[in-house]
């Protein structure tokens, strides 16, 4: 324990040194980390930022851009030689292509460097010419947060509070049954082992499909190259007290020790560490419309996610940080073009009671925190509709289903949050009186102008508060 720490501390000071001497360049490395809930709407929104930041057009809230101080913007090979790129031009391809889809799904982690040439702003731009600002983008997925939470607890404890929580699951049901016909101190047997974990997995997948957020641990859900390895064949199991050694019990104890320092502890060093910003994506409008219980269990989700970002929450992490803190987190609800403009007021309402909790208990010592409501790439337009006499503000675009245009009354959002959040808590199986649709509506057929990104809603206003000061 003392010594990974210590070779951890040792790995961040010498990325310390490295930032800083690129720094004393006059070439500052902002890292900027994206990350949110499984189709919170990461890979779009990294897309359109890219593209927007590249061509400005549409960029007047960046104020550097506003200004007339970028004089270019370029992608670079990143720095980082074993994480994945960011498949940006697959990506913008599958968006802005003659026939327009959303990307697929991601299974892990990616980076994408962009850099700037840009003249300083104030008494320096006199004496500076443009200088080079570098941004690396890491797009990673929330759940991987939510693992953080593992490293204080013994399996025991955490075998014990999972099957409490999942008891009166019925997506749970076959891997209880199995799990309870276990008796864990009997001889491990690797088919066993293997059938436990598989159950397991399926079931956080069904979870996570049916809204439940907290489907940990995350790497079940994207294991990528890690599939089948010991470190993610293991499962809760009903123990209490202690197991001969070589049980099926001490077996999984082992793995889910291994899974914390080689699967959670390296994910934290190697990316989370170095993050100097930070942009949050949710998807409330999927929540409302899945239901109040789906609204309360992000609620939680995002707590669970946010204590990552409170420094001392966690001996080891606070350690490895060595008092370096994210500068900037940005809360974003996605997707805002579902809802007519008079709506994102609300959304924004939402968006902030959702994370408050988490933000009040956290004060994220130093980090200075937004919210608002944003969509990466917008997918429809505006329109009042004439309903029986009032007057209803729509929204119009093509249904990802049928290929037909349609115009698309959401629901009116609640002015004051707690009407949603309220209910929510107190376990309400539906909403009161109103009903949130959302359609699934495919990207739009675009013609861009040359100098323009794709169309989005407030995404410079996001660009300018996490990067802006930087120019
Ligand atoms: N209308 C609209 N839909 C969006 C927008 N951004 C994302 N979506 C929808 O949300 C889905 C998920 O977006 P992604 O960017 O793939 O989300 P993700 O967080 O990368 O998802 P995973 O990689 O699966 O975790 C898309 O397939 C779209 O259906 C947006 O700006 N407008
Ligand atoms: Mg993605």
């Amino acid at each position: 324990m003392v010594i990974s720490s210590l070779a951890d501390s040792l790995v961040r000071g010498v990325e310390s040194i490295g930032d800083s001497v690129s720094e004393t360049f006059f070439e500052p490395v902002i890292r900027l980390g994206v990350t949110g809930l499984a189709r919170s709407g990461k890979t779009v929104f990294i897309t359109s930022l890219v593209a927007n930041l590249l061509d400005r057009g549409r960029m007047p809230g960046l104020v550097a851009q506003q200004e007339g101080r970028i004089s270019a913007a370029y992608l670079q090979p990143q720095p980082d030689d074993t994480v994945p790129r960011f498949d940006y031009e697959n990506h913008l391809a599958a968006l802005t292509g003659p026939e327009p889809h959303w990307p697929d799904s991601t299974r892990a982690v990616s980076e994408l460097r962009l850099s700037f040439k840009a003249r300083p702003s104030g008494l320096l731009s006199g004496l500076q010419g443009p200088r080079t600002v570098h941004l690396d983008i890491v797009d990673y997925p929330g759940e991987w947060l939510l693992d953080l939470a593992l490293l204080d607890k013994s399996y025991k404890v955490w075998s014990q509070e999972t099957l409490e929580r999942i008891a009166n699951r019925t997506q749970a049901n076959a891997f209880l049954s199995l799990a309870q016909g276990i008796d864990p101190a009997e001889k491990h047997d690797e088919p066993k082992a293997q059938s436990l974990a598989k159950e397991f997995a399926a079931y956080l997948n069904v979870a996570r499909d049916a809204g439940f957020y907290d489907c940990t641990p995350g790497r079940f859900l994207l294991p990528g190259d890690l599939a089948g390895s010991p470190v993610l064949t293991f499962a809760p199991l009903p123990v209490d007290g202690h197991s001969p050694r070589r049980s099926l019990h001490r077996e999984m104890e082992r793995r889910y020790e291994a899974y914390k320092s080689q699967v959670v502890k390296p994910f934290f060093r190697d990316h989370f560490a170095r993050i100097d910003r930070q942009v949050v994506l949710v998807d409330a409008l999927g929540a409302i419309h899945n239901g109040p219980q789906a609204v309360e269990d992000m609620r939680r989700a995002m707590a669970d996610i946010l204590a990552a970002f409170r420094p001392g929450r966690n001996a080891w992490l606070s350690q490895l940080l060595l008092g370096k803190r994210v500068e900037r987190i940005l809360f974003a609800a996605t997707k805002a073009d579902h809802l007519h403009h008079t709506q994102h007021p609300r959304l924004t309402n939402i968006m902030e009671a959702l994370t408050r909790d988490a933000r009040d208990r956290a004060s994220f010592a130093g980090a200075e925190t937004a919210a608002l409501s944003l969509a990466s790439l917008r997918a429809t337009t505006e329109e009042i509709r004439d309903h029986d006499g009032t007057e209803l503000p729509c929204v119009r675009g093509t249904l990802l289903d049928s290929g037909k245009q349609a115009a698309f009354y959401p629901g009116d959002l609640p002015k004051d949050p707690s009407h949603l959040l309220g209910p929510a808590r107190n376990g309400s199986d539906s909403w009161l009186g109103e009903d949130y649709g959302f359609m699934a509506f495919a990207p739009a057929h675009l013609t861009l102008r040359p100098g323009d990104g794709p169309p989005h809603i407030r995404l410079d206003r996001a660009a300018q508060f996490l990067i802006g000061d930087r120019f």
